[in-house]
């Protein structure tokens, strides 16, 4: 899920609507005029490139997904009336300027009080069904809720792009085409299998898809379907978003019961800039050198391996991280992403 946005960006219904499947031999075609431009768009964005490349693209693409296997019913609905989406290349490009410290993303994007406050609401409220997740893939079910919380808040914001839509766009258009075009046919898979209707198959501009945001080939490896019903719909089904998020640990090699890390104070003359953060050293070495837990608890003289770890940004904190943190970032790679998905855990399970 390397190519994932920062969360919350979102929310842009893109589906641009037309109607009837695209019969017309693409060398016969007149070439359109660039659709005008959503209001929302600022107009320093480049016009795309003229719209009879993007049909000589779809021409390539459905011939492609018909050779996987795909059926033809399925590409004349997910392709009807499709046009590159100019919002979906707009946010592309911007990704790399949010620019946030530590301690902004951490108060003001993650941890906010009304996250912390209904992810302990919802890890009440879906006890049962965790408790038959933990059994069933041994991740505990705190950092489930946390992962939820973060992808999507609790559900409820999980993208408004056509996922069909905004794949073709970075195929056609992106920086990183081949990529999106291997995602966009893994999408077109999963529509002919019947998992999702293609109206529903929503998620981000980067086509991070349902509760969970995985990508289409994510969703092919990892998503389950947990309440027995046939599809693997991490849209609608409750239960097969939470357990798909939980395969996703499981396979990336979970410990179940292990802590994430903890922040800590190092001892004095520690120096952030001159920090190891790459040796993994058992907890009672960091006991031995000095290092306290921050919440005032003792650092546990075991054998667990940890590392120093620092906020990228920060102004000061600093963690130890074992195991389980570097499996929070198989899920979305930023160390901030890592330590806040801890955090928030943390703060869910502490009734
Ligand atoms: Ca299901």
């Amino acid at each position: 899920m390397t190519t994932r946005r920062l969360l919350l960006l979102g929310g842009v219904c893109g589906l641009v609507s037309g109607c009837g499947a695209d019969a017309t031999p693409v060398a016969a075609r007149v070439p359109a005029a660039p659709a005008a431009p959503p209001p929302e768009m600022p107009p320093a964005v480049p016009e795309p490139v003229a719209a009879q490349d993007f049909d000589r693209f779809v021409v390539g693409v459905r011939a492609e997904a018909r050779r996987a296997g795909v059926s033809q019913a399925t590409l004349n609905r997910a392709f009807a009336g499709l046009r590159p989406n100019r919002r979906v290349i707009e946010l592309d490009r911007r990704q790399a300027d949010t620019v946030l410290s530590w301690e902004e993303y951490r108060d003001r994007i993650m941890l906010t009080p009304a996250r912390i406050q209904n992810g302990r609401r919802h890890y009440a409220e879906n006890a049962a069904l965790l408790r038959r997740i933990r059994a069933q893939y041994g991740v505990d079910p705190q950092v489930v809720v946390a992962i939820w919380g973060v992808e999507t808040n609790y559900g409820t914001n999980t993208g408004g792009f056509g996922v069909i839509e905004a794949l073709a766009t970075l195929a056609w258009e992106g920086r990183r085409a081949s990529y999106f075009r291997q995602e966009l046919l893994a999408a077109l898979r999963i529509l002919d299998h019947g998992h999702v209707a293609p109206e529903r198959m929503r998620g981000s501009w980067a086509g991070a898809m349902g509760q969970p945001q995985f990508m289409p080939s994510n969703f092919e490896r990892l998503a389950v379907d947990f309440d027995g019903d046939g599809r693997r719909d991490i849209w609608d089904s409750r239960a097969d978003a939470l357990a798909s998020i939980a395969n996703y640990f499981r396979r990336h090699g979970w410990r179940e019961g292990e802590p994430w890390g903890h922040e800590v104070v190092p001892p004095p003359g520690f120096s952030p800039e001159r920090a190891d953060t790459e040796s993994r050293r058992p907890l009672r070495d960091f006991a031995r050198m000095g290092f306290r837990r921050a919440d005032g608890g003792p650092l546990a003289p075991g054998e667990l391996e940890a590392t120093v770890v620092l906020p990228n940004r920060g102004n000061g904190q600093v963690f130890l991280g074992h195991h389980n943190l570097r499996v929070i970032r198989r899920y979305n790679s930023p160390v901030n992403y890592g330590l806040a998905v801890g955090l928030l855990s943390d703060r869910i399970a502490r009734a």
